[in-house]
């Protein structure tokens, strides 16, 4: 009789189900948790061994040495506490696996309206050819196309990439249909033709496609070379070019806007919405970087398609998987979890990634492991690109407050010029846009502060990482480009700490105490790196002047300190290759965390305080995306990249020379003086500064004995070499 009734049950809520699961690994997560426990007790130990400091060294203690003990306890102290910080992030991972085939029976087509935000630039550094696939990656996205539309926001104001946009829009025309048809998969154009598996190669349909697209690029190609529209186009576009007029400059323009199709008029082909935008910029009007220009974007699409959903991409990132609206849709639909969730982020994943990934780009353990752990206290941070969110709440709605309903009405159709007012430099003067609509304003990461605002307002968040990546983007192929970008993020993240928005402040009694970790252990990212920097000049260089910092090797409380440096490490191996990593990409991103450490947060810290004295200004760096030939032979080949003068590059070098000169000096005094006793008090700092010297290697490779363009310029050697020699020499007559 009871079975029955479940039974009946279950019928009677076939249809409720949920569309999604929240998993967790029980098993993982209380070895995890032993495993802290015991690191734990071994760095109170240490502390207890630096406090009380045993008499074994006693005797010969000078003061000096004492002041450098003293120093030792503070980074040790703080190591420590940021270790603890950190543990928040794997304390309480979860996993969210979606019903695709759920929420089509429920919905069918009858899917919230989507807007998709592009942002570029800038048409030198992100080339046109390259965001228009991204914009018809998601144009094709599984989605009904009356419900869908793609805003292109073109900061640069350039003709080459409204024109490109043109030639997309008539483009998609063909290969919107054919992705459906087909089924296409990756829907960029670019990466579809250039992948050989897609076993379509030969019928005709393909054929034409890949040939319509190559003759599309090889326009947009030329235009781009010779920095000229064709005068054909111009002809056929008129009324978008007669937008730009003769003095329209980057930084100096009115609005300018161009629905290319538009999807509320009945088309015979069903294509999307694609709209093309230029906010007014003016020099003497602050423009905000890109939180300004979503926020244009937000006002303008409103008045045109209004999508309840908004997906923001950058625009190196194309779509991989065409059902990743639906996946981030089961979150944001269902009806019982899912009605916390103000945003669901995808991780950022590239397609030009090296096997061994020389530079940590992939951030594998952040992706893996660290989001997942958020996610589990209350949700991923906001990371600007590959996130779907409900724009009412992007617009300043509360938890608890009430959705208004979608209007079943067409929009009424206004005049282009009086959306164009929308994106005009004065519309937000005496508004709340940026403050508290919108994209918060006056920080170089404005994506995570909002995702913030978003969650102390009630909301939680989600963390999709379906096995097909949903988005795929372009990293950084050099590591002069990769640590400018981690200066800028380390920068932003300090500043959020510091700002009335901290994670710390604001956050209390708002977000739970594990997710305001999580939150700090990204703020402090620039702070943690004075301690590391002074932590690694410190122990070369009592190496060299024979000072001991650790135990003897053979003393019982050499234990801690070995037990912590072994766990650590093998748990971060471990986990790395559980993220799908290789040995040599491990060893490759301890390297990085140590040069992201001791250059690009060092930098980020010191920029983060000047500005706070208000002694320097906002600047606002892109990333390239090419790479000349030569380079990106030796990025395929996992050479180091340096070739630029750069002040981080001497602080990396010098710092790298000094290890390298103590190491080999301590080793020296060892080989003659035949002394036992020495490699017993020296053992631990001989390993550390050895390690060091290894992991080194690429680098003193690009300063010593590389000839090729990409190695380290002589001028930044020669200084790093005299810079550690007058180090050393001032140390060794102390
Ligand atoms: C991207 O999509 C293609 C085609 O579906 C798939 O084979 C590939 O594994 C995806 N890439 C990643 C990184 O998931
Ligand atoms: C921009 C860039 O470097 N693209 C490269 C990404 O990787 C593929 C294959 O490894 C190259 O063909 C692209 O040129």
């Amino acid at each position: 009789m009871r079975k029955e009734d479940d039974r009946f049950r279950l019928v009677q809520e076939g249809d409720r189900e949920p569309l999604f699961v929240t998993r967790r690994r029980t098993g993982r997560v209380i070895t995890f948790r032993v495993f802290a426990a015991s690191v734990f007790g071994c760095i109170c130990s240490i502390w207890f061994y630096r406090v009380t400091a045993p008499s074994e060294i006693d005797e010969n203690r000078t003061g000096f040495v004492r002041f450098i003990w003293l120093v030792m306890l503070t980074l040790e102290i703080w190591f420590g506490l940021y270790w603890l910080v950190v543990q928040s992030l794997r304390w309480n991972p979860v996993w969210r696996f979606t019903f695709t085939d759920r929420l089509s029976r429920r919905y069918g087509n009858d899917l919230p309206t989507l807007d998709v935000f592009v942002c570029t630039a800038d048409p030198v550094i992100e080339p046109p050819l390259m965001v228009v696939n991204t914009v018809l990656s998601v144009a094709a996205l599984d989605y009904p196309p009356e419900k869908l539309a793609v805003y292109l926001s073109d900061d640069g104001g350039s003709e080459l990439t409204f024109y490109a946009l043109a030639e997309a829009a008539e483009f998609a025309g063909v290969w919107v249909p054919f992705c459906k048809r087909f089924n296409v998969e990756p829907r960029s154009p670019a990466a579809y033709l250039s992948s050989t598996a897609n076993g379509l190669e030969s019928s005709a349909a393909a054929k034409e496609v890949a040939e319509l697209y190559r003759e599309m690029a090889a326009r947009i190609e030329t235009a781009t070379k010779l920095r000229r529209v064709p005068e054909e186009a111009r002809l056929k576009y008129g009324d978008g070019f007669s937008q730009w007029d003769s003095d329209v400059t980057q930084r100096n323009h009115g609005t300018i806007l161009q629905i290319l199709v538009d999807g509320r008029k009945k088309n015979t082909v069903a294509i999307p919405t694609l709209v093309y935008l230029s906010r007014e910029k003016r020099p003497q009007h602050h423009h905000h970087f890109k939180a300004g220009a979503m926020n244009a974007l937000i006002r303008v699409s409103s008045k045109i398609t209004c999508g309840r959903i908004i997906l923001n991409l950058d625009c190196d990132m194309y779509s991989n998987n065409s059902k990743s609206a639906l996946d981030a849709l089961c979150i944001l639909l269902d009806e019982k979890e899912g009605k916390e969730i103000a945003f669901v982020q995808f991780p950022q994943c590239y397609e030009n990634i090296t096997r061994n990934d020389l530079y940590g780009s992939m951030m594998r353990v952040i992706a893996d492991v660290e989001f997942n752990g958020l996610d589990g206290n209350g949700g991923p941070l906001y990371i600007g690109t590959g996130c779907f969110h409900r724009r009412d709440v992007i617009c300043g709605r509360k938890y608890g407050e009430v959705e208004e309903e979608e209007s079943e009405e067409i929009q009424e159709i206004l005049e282009p010029e009086m959306i164009k007012a929308l994106a005009s430099c004065t519309y937000e003067e005496n508004s709340q846009w940026g403050k508290e609509m919108g994209l918060k304003y006056g920080c170089p990461v404005e994506d995570v502060i909002t995702g913030l605002a978003i969650q102390c307002r009630g909301w939680k968040s989600a963390y999709l990482t379906p096995k097909k990546k949903a988005f795929l983007g372009v990293a950084p192929t050099n590591l002069h480009q990769m640590l400018v970008q981690q200066r800028r993020w380390s920068e932003g993240d300090f500043q959020i700490l510091l700002s009335e928005y901290s994670p710390v402040w604001y956050g209390q009694g708002k977000i739970g105490l594990g997710l305001i970790l999580g939150y700090c252990c990204y703020c402090l990212w620039a702070p943690s790196s004075v301690p590391v920097l002074v932590y690694s000049v410190l122990t070369s260089l009592c190496l060299l002047k024979g000072i001991p910092l650790f135990p003897k090797v053979s003393s019982l409380w050499f234990f801690p300190f070995g037990y912590v440096t072994v766990a650590a490490n093998a748990y971060s191996l471990a986990e790395f290759l559980w993220c799908g990593g290789t040995f040599r990409g491990w060893w490759n991103e301890q390297r990085m965390w140590l040069y992201r450490r001791t250059s690009s947060f060092v930098f980020g810290f010191i920029d983060t305080i000047l500005k706070k004295l208000g002694a320097s200004e906002s600047a606002f760096v892109i990333t390239a995306k090419v790479a000349e030939e030569e380079a990106a032979e030796r990025y395929e080949k996992e050479v180091m990249e340096f070739g630029v003068e750069s002040p981080m590059f001497l602080l990396l070098g010098t710092l790298g020379m000094l290890n390298l000169f103590c190491s080999a000096a301590a080793a020296m005094g060892l080989m003659t003086s035949r002394d036992g006793q020495h490699f017993q008090t020296m053992g631990m700092q001989f390993v550390i500064t050895g390690v060091l010297v290894v992991l080194n290697w690429p680098l003193y490779q690009g300063m010593l004995l590389r000839n090729d363009k990409g190695k380290m310029p002589v001028t930044v050697t020669v200084k790093s070499v005299v810079l550690a020699l007058s180090a050393c020499t001032c140390i060794a007559f102390l």
